[in-house]
């Protein structure tokens, strides 16, 4: 950490501090307990954001002209997945004829609002569009990755993660992989589709994601582990596990979920909660999400499945935090609760332990019979030898530019070091004649010579060892970029 420079808030000297605190003290006994209580964040996303996290929702482009449903999602939200918009059938409804309207619509409003954007879904059995439907073999193969290619390339550096591929097991005891299209072209197939999102995006983070891979004892759940640990042993690049965690009566909130969450985690990837809504929205069972998310260091999102019960797929079961009129459930108060009881993230890198070599526990396993773990969070101080947040440093390393006459754009994976970061700089020379035009997931400073990003409100806080994206566009020509990191 070479670069003291981050901007801090300016340090008053304690004769100032005196005096306001003299006259708080003097306007009303109360008001000191009032500003503790008022420091407690009052949304999803910034509280969620104190916590190196995310909190999202998925949203619709054709709800963005609604004010009710787009004042929720700009002040509860700092991610967005769009619900249908990237799904093969939008974004390619004939072969080879690229539709990314709507898809747009959602990014560029999330970008706007300095949000993150989760993409859905690259390749799928669902929701194809006809001329997919009806392929098979290796056509459909080559079909399927330059729809990845093709896609990925079109919204790199603006993607924070990926949905590299969706939903690929049975439902069902067998574990085995879901008889689609897809699969019949070749079992390797969901690693292709990864080493093809990583070449056209290498900033985004890669997910496998699915549903009923909750509860640690199903077959489904052991299946996916054993998938994600397949590819950590043999390099096909994977960085995180999406658990859509839509519960209702026939598949429940699990009490091994926080097991299950950790034991992906233990792989070496993040773990994100995807798609989640709960059949009734109990305050309780929101509360035990969030807090089992927040007792695993790499549980580093989560997004519910709409925003209000009427937007929900499931609108009957009342799943969301927000009613049809838009008012917070009590779900939503035990969710905001929750997140701001927990603590921030470990200041120091989690060990970086070899994933076991156990086999996983027998899928026949009855569920624990044990009660949830206590929701209580650990203490917030951080014992004496570690190191204050930001003292590991960070890295960065920007990704491919792409580049065209007169223009490029860069994306940039800033990377924390041994302990977390509260705020991050990253600063670069830009060659001779190459000016910035517009960033997004950071502030920039300056447009042409040296140029210094800081973080965006919201990614500010990133667990060691882990990272975010930021990107930026430019004119001129983007090559021999060197940048240097500081965080504090
Ligand atoms: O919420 C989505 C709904 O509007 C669509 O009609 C449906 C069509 O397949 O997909 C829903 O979203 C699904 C998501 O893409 C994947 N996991 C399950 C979600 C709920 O069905």
């Amino acid at each position: 950490m070479t670069d003291q420079s981050v901007s801090r808030p300016r340090r008053r000297g304690p004769r100032a501090a005196l005096a306001s605190a003299a006259v708080v003290a003097l306007a009303a006994g109360t008001a000191l307990l009032f500003a503790s209580a008022a420091s407690a964040a009052t949304t999803l996303g910034a509280s969620a954001a104190e916590r190196g996290r995310y909190f999202g929702a998925a949203i619709a482009a054709n709800k963005l002209s609604e004010s009710t449903y787009v004042n929720i999602v700009n002040r509860e939200f700092n991610s967005v997945t769009p619900e249908n918009e990237m799904k093969i059938d939008a974004t390619e409804p004939q072969q080879n004829q690229f539709t990314f309207g709507n898809a747009d619509r959602i990014v560029n409003h999330a970008i706007s609002q300095g949000m993150a954007v989760r993409g859905h879904t690259l390749a799928w059995h669902s929701q194809q569009p006809g001329w997919m439907q009806s392929m098979e073999g290796s056509a459909l193969r080559q079909a399927m990755l330059n729809h990845v290619t093709q896609v990925a390339t079109y919204y790199r550096g603006k993607i924070d993660s990926w949905d590299v591929v969706n939903e690929a097991f049975d439902d069902g005891n067998s574990g085995a992989r879901r008889n689609s299209n897809l699969q019949r072209t070749g079992n390797d197939w969901i690693e292709a589709a990864f080493r093809a999102a990583r070449a056209a995006d290498p900033g985004a983070k890669l997910c496998y994601n699915d549903y009923n891979i909750d509860n640690w004892s199903w077959a489904k759940t052991q299946a996916a582990y054993n998938l994600v640990r397949d590819f950590k042993q043999r390099g096909v690049p994977i960085d995180c596990v999406g658990l859509q965690s839509h519960f209702n009566s026939g598949s429940p909130y699990p009490s091994n979920y926080r097991t299950t969450l950790s034991s992906f985690a233990a792989l070496g990837v993040d773990v994100q909660i995807t798609e989640l809504d709960i059949e009734g929205a109990s305050a309780n069972t929101y509360r035990s999400v969030v807090a089992d998310c927040l007792a695993v260091a790499r549980c580093n999102g989560i997004t519910v499945w709409g925003v209000r019960d009427c937007d929900s797929w499931r609108s009957s079961q009342n799943p969301l935090l927000f009613d049809c009129s838009g008012n917070k459930k009590p779900a939503y108060d035990a969710v905001l609760a929750e997140l701001n009881s927990g603590a921030p993230p470990p200041t120091t890198a989690p060990p970086t332990t070899a994933p076991p070599t156990t086999a996983p526990p027998p899928t026949t396993a009855p569920p624990p019979t044990t009660a949830p773990p206590p929701t209580t969070a650990p203490p917030t101080t951080a014992p004496p030898t570690t190191p204050p947040p930001g003292g590991g440093g960070c890295s960065a390393a920007v990704y491919q530019l792409d580049q065209w006459p007169g223009g490029f754009v860069a994306n940039v994976r800033v990377t924390a070091g041994s302990s977390a970061t509260n705020a991050w700089a990253v600063t670069m020379t830009l060659p001779s004649g190459a000016a910035v035009t517009n960033a997004w997931n950071s502030q920039a400073s300056g447009s042409t010579g040296t140029v210094r990003f800081t973080n965006a409100p919201w990614n500010g806080r990133i667990n060691a060892g882990q990272s975010t994206t930021f990107g930026f566009q430019g004119t001129g020509t983007g090559s021999g970029m060197t940048p240097s990191c500081s965080a504090s």
